[in-house]
């Protein structure tokens, strides 16, 4: 008779999937490498809200935060552009069908430097989509030179400092018209979380600026982009809990200093106030809180603002509420006779 204990029961999400379901190939970045940490929360974070991977489209540009799509959810759709050409192809996508959940997961190089044109189209559009930069102020996969997020008076390894002003990839998506922004910290394990998972019920451009070290090229003193500078000098701006749509709102209501704010899918982000006051619906005020904290050289996290009423660019156009993608040809294509008319008229 066999003494083999039988294995424990998989633990299934509310789709009834595991969180194999959500993870992709092993990853072949740096050990270490910030990149890494993020793809783990994507994981959960889809897992733990029983996202339909197959719902997914994973997007991306060119980096070693470019690659990571490979490292989860893989029984998504993916598509890999070419360098700073992301956004797009994401419009592209979500054009052409509505009903996928765009996840986009790109550097600091393929956004702020030469993808900075494309990137502030996807924001003035307020394209609905998920928008993750994985911030390490460096070129990570040619071999660390300064991206356009590096600031300045940050040293590359060999001590060479940074003299150019950088680009602050949230006061851009701010400034512009994103809906949903926020910065956070690879290493901060339950906020990064928190954001990602409001970002998936949103409606509407999520710009999440993550600082996610280069253990390889930008980890050391001098750089203000390593794990020391920012748990040195993270400012949260607020504790955040999301409560999903499946789950009773009524448990559990902390009180003092809570605002809940309903998502579109009917989650809630609850904000607990920490030592300032923050209204993450005022934008002015968030565009001055970044800049102070530039000035004072401090790494401000949290969720900046939020819009939940501004429209997105698939409503701006209007358009029918079948995907694309799926209509036949007779819906389509203007009929024979209405092409002949035309021809009528210019002959
Ligand atoms: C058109 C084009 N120009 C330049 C390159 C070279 N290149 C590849 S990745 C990269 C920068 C990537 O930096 P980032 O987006 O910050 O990603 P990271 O590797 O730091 O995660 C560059 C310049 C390229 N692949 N294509
Ligand atoms: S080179 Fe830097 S960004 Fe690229 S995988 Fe290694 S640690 Fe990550
Ligand atoms: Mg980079």
């Amino acid at each position: 008779m066999s003494t083999t204990a039988a294995p424990p029961p998989k633990k299934l999400n509310r789709i009834g999937l595991e969180v194999l379901n959500y993870k992709g190939s092993k990853t072949t970045l740096c050990a270490g490498c910030g990149h890494n940490s993020i793809s783990e929360r994507i994981v959960e974070c889809f897992y733990e809200l029983g996202v339909e991977p197959w719902r997914v489209a994973k997007l991306s540009g060119i980096g070693c935060s470019s690659k990571s799509p490979a490292y989860f959810l893989g029984e998504s759709h993916g598509f890999n552009s070419v360098h700073g050409r992301m956004p797009s192809v994401a419009t592209g996508t979500l054009l052409a069908n509505r009903n996928l959940l765009a996840l986009g997961v790109t550097g600091d190089g393929d956004t702020a430097s030469i993808g900075i044109g494309q990137f502030m189209h996807l924001v003035r559009r307020n394209v609905p989509m998920i928008y993750v930069i994985e911030d390490n102020g460096v070129y990570g996969l040619t071999k660390g030179q300064f991206s356009a997020t590096a600031d300045v008076g940050s040293t590359l390894k060999s001590g060479a400092p940074n003299q150019l002003p950088p680009f602050d990839c949230c006061a851009l998506a701010l400034k512009w018209g994103a809906t949903f922004v926020a910065r956070s910290f690879s290493g901060d394990k339950k906020q990064l979380q928190t954001i990602l998972k409001a970002a998936i019920a949103h409606k509407g451009l999520c710009v999440v600026d993550v600082i996610s070290p280069c253990v390889t090229f930008n980890d050391h003193d001098g750089s203000t982009k390593s794990y020391s500078y920012v748990k040195d000098h993270e400012e949260a701006l607020h504790e955040l809990d999301f409560v999903p749509f499946f789950e009773d709102i009524s448990v559990e209501i902390p009180e003092g200093g809570v605002t809940d704010v309903e998502l579109h899918d009917g989650s809630h982000l609850r904000i607990r106030k920490l030592e300032r006051d923050y209204n993450p619906t005022d934008r002015l005020a968030a565009l001055a809180a970044l800049e102070e904290a530039a000035v004072k050289g401090e790494v401000l996290t949290g969720l900046l603002y939020l819009n939940t009423s501004s429209p997105t660019f698939i409503e701006l156009l209007n358009l029918v509420d079948e995907p694309l993608a799926t209509l036949p040809q007779s819906r389509v294509r203007p009929p024979q006779a209405a092409l002949d008319e035309v021809m009528d008229e210019l002959r």
